[in-house]
């Protein structure tokens, strides 16, 4: 057996034995996502971008960023000295630490990762040939590269001003000293750097992207997973711009502590509703677009809001299924073992005849892309759709994101700032009641119990 077959066998055993897969006898093969470009490109930008998005979407994504192992491994930058083409023992470290990424980002993927994007530039074409050479045929992965093309000099500088000078390789330099030091890096690359090119690299899977996306070129997609990366891509913007999230004014229903249904706002949700608007004037924001589900009680909460406005479907709340309409006290009481279940997995429990916040992060995942191509959006939704929404832009893992705090009567203002975004809460002067349900704290005792319960002969 030769060394690649060997590898994809182990793969595969490895994940029949842990059975975790959702269809466990189909193994896909890994992907390996290479960015190319000069420094201040935006690598780092779309490798924390894309890899949040894959892992959002339930695809197990990481980034092996090689400036990162080079910082661990040395502090010996001082200047752009560092990256001379002549310097052998800097070059030494660099090729040291892009192996690192590369042995790193096998491992994960050899051990159930599904994707992994190097951050690195690989800006020659010596350099692809080896990840070709250990990604493709050593391991038998799929191969991607993301190339970022830009000669836009007041791009570079922004970005130089935005995440380069304040980066540990120049803590305490003076900015302006900083950003020329930067751009003489900059230069030490673009003498060696070989753009991708559809001739010398014509079977090779790649986008290339001009100026932040003004134009593209994509070569011999290769598979569901890069054609989802490249419609992710061609979908993002870097223009300023924010997102406002909220739930519904408190509803009847919230009063009375059932869940799901389709109820009218109480009075101190309508309150919450004309104190939204009186937010939403304050803000000054400009071509203001106002999204709501189709539920009456978000439509309500949308109602004083002088915007334009759209309903999407996909906004409506988790569909409790047989548990609608009750309190969580009468489910625990009706269905206790389904009551127990969902504490201990809430993120894949899926009512019976209704929905997981699995498959409500699949139904959002076009709002996602539509929130990504807008400007500055109004959504006012539900709290299970507010949480998914909240974990994509603060990158939360899905054991997270069934319990991430959205109280009723609160903005939660989103501003896009170098690699991620601002977070801010504020609480509108209207009283509501909580909706929060904690988690409970000895679930995870509880089912260790159950486990060891099962095993237990039974003597009746
Ligand atoms: C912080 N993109 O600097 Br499709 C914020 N140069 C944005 N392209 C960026 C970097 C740091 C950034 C994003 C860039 C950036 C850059 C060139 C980008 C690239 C492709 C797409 C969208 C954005
Ligand atoms: O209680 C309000 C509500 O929006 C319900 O309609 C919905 O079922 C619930 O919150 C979702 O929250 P959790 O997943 O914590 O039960």
């Amino acid at each position: 057996m030769n060394e690649k077959s060997s590898d994809l066998e182990k793969r595969r055993a490895r994940l029949r034995r842990w059975g975790t897969a959702s269809c466990p006898s189909v193994v896909k093969a890994p992907t390996v996502i290479a960015m190319v470009g000069l420094p201040a490109r935006g690598k780092t930008y779309i490798s924390k971008k894309l890899t949040r998005y894959l892992n959002w979407i339930g695809i197990r994504t990481k980034v092996f960023n090689v400036g990162d192992y080079r910082r661990a491994a040395t502090d010996r930058y001082k200047t752009h000295d560092f990256f001379r083409p002549d310097n052998k023992e800097a070059q030494e470290i660099r090729h040291k630490c892009a192996s690192m990424a590369v042995d790193d980002a096998s491992k994960f993927l050899l051990n159930g990762g599904e994707v992994a994007v190097v951050d690195a530039t690989n800006t020659t074409r010596e350099r692809r040939k080896l990840l070709v050479t250990v990604f493709t045929e050593q391991h038998s992965f799929k191969l991607f590269f993301i190339e970022s093309i830009c000669d836009d000099p007041s791009i570079i500088e922004a970005n130089i001003l935005e995440v380069k000078v304040c980066s540990p390789d120049y803590m305490g330099v003076d900015k302006n000293e900083a950003m020329h030091d930067f751009l003489q890096r900059i230069e030490h690359y673009r003498r060696a750097y070989e753009s991708l090119d559809i001739v010398n690299e014509k079977d090779m899977s790649f986008i290339q992207i001009f100026n932040q996306g003004e134009r593209y070129l994509v070569n011999k997609l290769a598979g569901h997973l890069q054609s989802r990366v490249v419609y992710y891509l061609m979908n993002i913007h870097v223009l300023p711009r924010t997102i406002y999230l909220t739930r519904h004014g408190e509803s009847t229903m919230n009063l009375e502590g059932r869940i799901g249904g389709d109820s009218k706002l109480s009075a101190r949700g309508d309150q919450y509703a004309k104190e939204l608007a009186k937010f939403v004037e304050d803000e000054h924001i400009e071509n203001l677009k106002v999204w709501t589900s189709e539920m009456n009680r978000t439509i309500e909460t949308a109602k004083y809001i002088d915007a334009p406005k759209e309903f999407w479907k996909a906004l409506n709340e988790i569909d409790a299924g047989i548990c609608e309409g009750m309190t969580y006290e009468a489910i625990q009481e009706k269905y206790p073992e389904e009551f127990a279940r969902r504490d201990q997995d809430k993120f894949h429990y899926r009512y019976p005849s209704g929905e997981s916040y699995q498959d409500l992060v699949a139904r959002l995942e076009p709002v996602i892309l539509e929130l990504e191509r807008q400007e500055n959006v109004m959504v006012i939704c539900h709290q299970a759709v507010a949480r998914c929404l909240l974990a994509y832009f603060q990158d939360k893992t899905s054991v997270d994101l069934p319990y991430l705090k959205v109280p009723l009567h609160t903005v939660i203002k989103l501003t896009p700032v170098a690699y991620g975004c601002r977070v801010e809460f504020f609480h509108l002067k209207a009283e509501a009641v909580n909706t929060h349900r904690e988690k409970p704290k000895n679930v995870d005792r509880m089912r260790s119990m159950d486990e060891a319960l099962e095993t237990v002969p039974n003597h009746e």
